[in-house]
């Protein structure tokens, strides 16, 4: 009998995204297309296509915690990320399951936190209360926190508009507690090219990359986020696993696509079957 070895290993705690664009759809499309084993801890289900978000099913935070319990126990984690975390109480069961399975800062498995707050359309996918438990319990843990422009005004009250602003925002979450920072820039619009900012205290590394004219970039920085987890789960360095997201997404926009009447999704079919479609 032929026995093959198993890949590396990924984790999200993120929700679905009923059109196939964002959330834990675009996170295991691209754990797929970079070579890792995908796996869920589901915290909520949206009614959502490439208009926007008409509803949103929490799913029960112990429900939640014992999926991570389930595939940590069993499967292993090689490396974990958070999307759309829906409240404090997913946040602290979530979190609490993490802490029992080495997940975070202090364990064996490196950990991204997206700060996920609202759809791509604006709708909110965060109750008011799971922005303090983020602060609280969620950054703390964080191997690295990846907030946009938006999320970071949420979190912290800092309105950044142009690249000189991103060092005080990275300096504003690092204060949260995460090991790395990464301002993701893609929100800057009058910027012509989209350099993002990596900060751990006290190195801070730009990413440079182009800025590409297109509106269709749903899911783009759960695809970031998710093609650094991958990394990471092969092993690879912070500023490595970020270094290679970056090309990652780069490419993914490049190749965005329409969809329905709305917001199209970032590709990643071009990293495994490019033109076939
Ligand atoms: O792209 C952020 C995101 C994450 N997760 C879910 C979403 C969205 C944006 O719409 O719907 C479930």
């Amino acid at each position: 009998m032929h026995e093959s070895t198993a890949p590396p290993t990924a984790l999200t705690i993120a929700g679905s995204d009923s059109g196939g664009s964002a959330g834990m759809h675009a996170d295991l499309r691209t754990f797929f297309a970079c070579g890792v084993h995908g796996m869920t801890a589901v915290t909520a289900v949206t009614v959502q296509n490439t208009v926007g978000v008409t509803g949103l099913v929490e799913i029960p935070p112990e429900t939640v915690a014992a999926q991570i319990d389930a595939v940590a126990s069993d499967i292993g984690v090689g490396a974990a990320k958070t999307g759309v975390l829906a409240s404090a109480a997913t946040i602290d069961a979530a979190l609490d399951s993490c802490d029992r399975h080495g997940i975070g800062r202090g364990g064996r498995t490196p950990f991204v936190v997206d700060p996920v707050a609202a759809s791509r359309s604006g709708e909110p996918l965060l109750r008011p209360d799971a922005l303090d438990a983020l602060r609280r319990r969620a950054f703390p843990r964080a191997t690295l926190a990846t907030p946009n422009l938006d999320e970071v005004r949420l979190l912290t009250g800092i309105d950044a508009r142009t690249r000189g602003d991103l060092l005080d925002a990275a300096k504003a979450i690092h204060d949260f507690g995460p090991e790395w920072v990464l301002i993701k820039s893609g929100h800057l619009l009058d910027d012509p090219e989209c350099v993002d900012l990596l900060f751990n205290g006290t190195e801070s590394i730009e990413l440079p990359g182009p800025r590409y004219a297109t509106e269709h970039t749903h899911g783009a920085g759960d695809v970031f986020a998710s093609a650094i987890t991958a990394a990471l789960a092969k092993g690879a360095s912070v500023p490595d696993a970020v270094r290679g997201g970056k090309r990652f997404v780069t490419r993914s926009v490049a190749d965005a696509y329409p969809l329905g009447s709305g917001v199209g999704p970032v590709s990643t079919f071009w990293r495994v079957s490019p033109r076939s479609y």
